[in-house]
């Protein structure tokens, strides 16, 4: 077992903060990430919460405010579990790198992404319990841990728009997989925000407070906004990442396998934020000339990624597979990754391509 429950093989992009990400092949074929699989994406020292000190403010534009236990939580609302993926803006950020450097961001591949059964209670419950006020328009969650991206360091936070943070699927989760919140997860509670950026899924939560307007943490001010090719990393020009834009990726075969010559099963995932559904995925054998479809297996739910599957004979010597998906509004992804490189490298949502060479 490696560091903080987690298998031996994660690709541990740095130990501190710690972020990490499973092998493409332990991610494959799982609709349920297993725990000791699932990414973890943290930008400060995981804070080593006594669950029983705990409590959760719930403030700013509410008529009653709270500041309650977990246990509060547990028996004052009604609980509800569902199946979600979480998916990092950085997922995939290496396919960006053969583009242009990006200095200090983490190269991951595509496994900043995993899928888990969460348990708690409704956001919107909690705040009708509070008396949100109708002109409440941002929600804003704050962590216990405190990062050293910023000067003077602050915890990390964000904030989605009042919408979403009413939607039936916008949980305060202490449960993932029907085990309680592991620290490195959050515990002892978390929000999950199906659908959006990872970023707003904020860890080891301590506030909830309504606003007007966004909040003005670091994490939503600055960071994790997409910004235009040439502008500078702490320039404010950027769109504000929230819904998930719609990806692929390749899992299995892996970049630079050997395949023996006969069938080869390739597999990957599919993935649409905010509901929006993945409705075909396909690969192409020849530069993107020629596609074919692959099956994409049932959905867990509506948050969930699909995963999908094709059979296909691959020539001997080096092939490059290439997978792109289309979502129900019949968008699909761009061929580059030049198309989309921001300063920050994140969504690279190009065709994800793996190169396999194929022999005896
Ligand atoms: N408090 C806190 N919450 C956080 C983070 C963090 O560093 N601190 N990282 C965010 C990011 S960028 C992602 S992608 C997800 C990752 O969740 P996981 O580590 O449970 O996979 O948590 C989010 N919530
Ligand atoms: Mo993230």
């Amino acid at each position: 077992m490696g560091e903080w429950g987690k298998r031996d093989d994660m690709c541990v992009h740095s130990t501190h903060p710690y972020n990490a990400e499973p092998p493409p092949s332990a991610l494959a074929g799982h609709l349920i990430t297993p725990l000791d699989t699932f990414y973890v994406r943290d930008h400060g020292p995981i804070p080593d919460i006594d669950p029983v000190i705990w409590r959760l403010t719930v403030d700013g534009l509410v008529d009653r405010p709270l500041f309650i236990t977990l246990e509060d939580l547990r028996t004052g609302f009604h609980e509800r579990t569902m199946v979600a993926t979480l998916q990092c803006a950085g997922n995939r950020r290496a396919g960006l790198l053969t583009v242009c450097d990006l200095a200090g961001e983490e190269p991951w591949g595509p496994g900043a992404t995993s899928t888990a059964s969460w348990t708690g209670v409704a956001l919107k419950d909690v705040l009708a319990r509070a008396g949100l006020r109708p002109q409440a328009a941002h929600i804003a969650f704050q962590g216990a841990d405190v990062s050293g991206d910023t000067t003077p360091p602050q915890p990390f936070g964000g904030s989605i728009p009042i919408h979403k943070a009413v939607a039936d699927e916008v949980l305060l989760a202490w449960a993932m997989n029907g085990e309680p919140l592991t620290p490195v997860h959050g515990a002892p509670l978390r929000v999950v925000v199906p659908g959006w950026i990872g970023a707003r899924s904020v860890k080891w939560l301590t506030h909830v407070t309504a606003r007007l307007t966004p909040s003005d943490n670091y994490y939503q001010a600055v960071a994790y906004r997409l910004l235009p090719a040439g502008a500078a990393v702490d320039d404010l020009a950027g769109i504000p990442l929230g819904p998930v834009p719609l990806n692929s990726a390749i899992l299995s075969p892996v970049d630079g396998a050997r395949v023996p010559p006969g069938p080869t099963e390739i597999t990957g995932y599919a993935f649409n934020g905010d509901g929006r559904a993945v409705a075909r995925v396909e690969i192409s054998l020849d530069g993107g000339h020629d596609w074919r479809p692959a099956t994409l297996r049932a959905a867990s739910g509506p948050w969930a990624w699909r995963l999908w599957h094709v059979t296909a004979d691959l020539p001997e010597g080096e092939t490059v597979i290439a997978a792109r998906a289309w979502d129900d509004a019949a968008a699909t992804q761009p061929e580059d990754p030049h198309t989309v490189w921001n300063p920050k490298g994140y969504v690279n949502t190009s065709w994800h391509r793996v190169t396999v060479a194929c022999g005896a």
